[in-house]
C-alpha cells in the first residue's frame, strides 16, 4: 500500500452516541460555550449580560468529537447541541465560522429539535436553511454558517466536514451575519440587518 504523506493511516474505530440528548460518549474534546463566551455575537448586549449576571452564564452549546488527523482525506465529524433560549428576542445561536480552507463544505444532519441554518458568503449573499429532526443540511464550499436554535428543545446535529478544513471564526466576530433571528410579535421572523 502507498501511504501518501498528506494522509496518515489509522485504524476504524466506532463511536457510540446518544441521539436523543446529543452526547457522544467517550469524546476526547467537548467544547462547552456558555453565554459569556458569546460576547458581541447577539444584536442585545444588555440582554446578554444580564443572562450572565442575573441567570448564572447559562450554557448555549457543546460540541463533542472524537478527532481525526486534520488532514486532507480524512473526515472530521462532531455531535453539535445547541440550546433552546432567547437572547432579549434573539434565539440562541453559535458563534458561526468559515472554514479556514474555503472551499470546503459541510453535512449537518439534524437528530432533533428546530432551528435554522443561517449561512453568507463572503460576497455577501445569505440563505436560512430550515433544520429539523430528520432533515439534513447541505453547507456548500465558501458558506459560513451558523446554527440557530428557534425550537423548545436542544437543536442536536450531526456533523461531518474534510479533515483539513479549519474554522475561521475572525470574519464573523468582527462582521456578523447580514440576517438574524427573533421572536417577535409571536412569530419566528428573520430580520435583515
Ligand atoms: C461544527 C461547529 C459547531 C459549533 O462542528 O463547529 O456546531 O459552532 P461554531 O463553530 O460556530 O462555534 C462545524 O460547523 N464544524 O465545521
Ligand atoms: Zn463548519
Amino acid at each position: 500500500m502507498n501511504i501518501k504523506d498528506t494522509t496518515q493511516f489509522i485504524q476504524p474505530f466506532g463511536v457510540d452516541i446518544d441521539l436523543e440528548n446529543g452526547i457522544m460518549h467517550n469524546p476526547t474534546n467537548h467544547l462547552v460555550r456558555n453565554a459569556s463566551d458569546m460576547l458581541g455575537y447577539y444584536e442585545n448586549e444588555d440582554a446578554l449580560q444580564q443572562l450572565i449576571e442575573a441567570e448564572s452564564n447559562p450554557l448555549h452549546y457543546e460540541v463533542f468529537e472524537v478527532p481525526v488527523p486534520e488532514e486532507y482525506g480524512h473526515l472530521m465529524y462532531c455531535i453539535s447541541t445547541l440550546q433552546p433560549g432567547k437572547v432579549g428576542d434573539e434565539y440562541y445561536m453559535t458563534k458561526g465560522h468559515y472554514h479556514t480552507i474555503l472551499e470546503t463544505g459541510e453535512i449537518y444532519l439534524c437528530l432533533k429539535g428546530e432551528g435554522y441554518m443561517m449561512m453568507k458568503t463572503p460576497d455577501g449573499e445569505w440563505k436560512a436553511e430550515k433544520m429539523m429532526k430528520g432533515r439534513m443540511v447541505y453547507v456548500p464550499p465558501y458558506w459560513a454558517h451558523r446554527s440557530i436554535n428557534t425550537g423548545n428543545v436542544p437543536l442536536i446535529s450531526f456533523c461531518v466536514y474534510p479533515g483539513d478544513a479549519g474554522h475561521n471564526y475572525g470574519d464573523i466576530s468582527e462582521e456578523g451575519f447580514p440576517a438574524r433571528i427573533f421572536y417577535k410579535d409571536e412569530k419566528i421572523v428573520i430580520e435583515e440587518a
